[in-house]
């Protein structure tokens, strides 16, 4: 079965596919169509602002843009096209916070929902909760994800309830 391509995946580095492999995972767990690319809003100015004005044309719903250092590349695509743009700033150990802060100050006027640093796995679950507006199927997914999350928590409170806090850090530690 051919999936509609609904969510482009977009970085600036292939040294960024390591984190942004996160969010194409994600989308596969719901089964939504992807496609990824490197495109650099720096190295490859032109084929960003093709990419973005050509996006809501070629049927694509969504945007999910990575990128460090000064992190143009979100913004930037925001800036070419009216579909929603998830910007994933990438932190390396040897980075300061620049990519986050140049992905959460944009102008009024060209919105872009930013996610944590490294959080491309937040940023394709937004991308579902915006693709579910228009789709039960994946509504219907996306809220038994949740569920089994709470559960999951909720599991974890019942044992360390029974079982005390001391015995459950031992019992965890001995698993890991
Ligand atoms: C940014 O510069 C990329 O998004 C990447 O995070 C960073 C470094 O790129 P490379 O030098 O590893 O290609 O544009």
């Amino acid at each position: 079965m051919i999936k509609n391509i609904y969510v482009g995946v977009i970085m600036g580095s292939d040294s960024d596919l390591d984190i942004m492999s996160q969010a194409a995972k994600t989308l596969d767990e719901f089964g939504v169509g992807y496609e990824v690319h490197v495109i650099s809003a720096h190295r490859t100015p032109d084929a960003m602002g093709e990419y973005a004005m050509a996006a809501k044309d070629r049927g694509l719903k969504v945007i999910i843009a990575g990128a460090g250092g000064s992190a143009h590349l979100p913004g930037m695509t925001a800036s070419h096209t009216t579909l929603p743009v998830i910007a994933v700033p990438i932190k390396r150990e040897n980075h300061g916070h620049e990519a986050f802060w140049s992905n959460i100050k944009m102008p009024p006027g060209i919105p872009l929902a930013t996610m944590p640093e490294n959080g491309a796995k937040n940023g394709a679950l937004l991308a579902v909760e915006i693709l579910s507006l228009m789709d039960e199927e994946l509504a219907s997914k996306y809220n038994d994800f949740r569920s089994k999350q709470s559960q999951a928590v909720t599991d974890v409170d019942a044992a360390l309830q029974t079982q005390g806090w001391e015995s459950y850090l031992e019992n965890k530690e001995e698993k890991t």
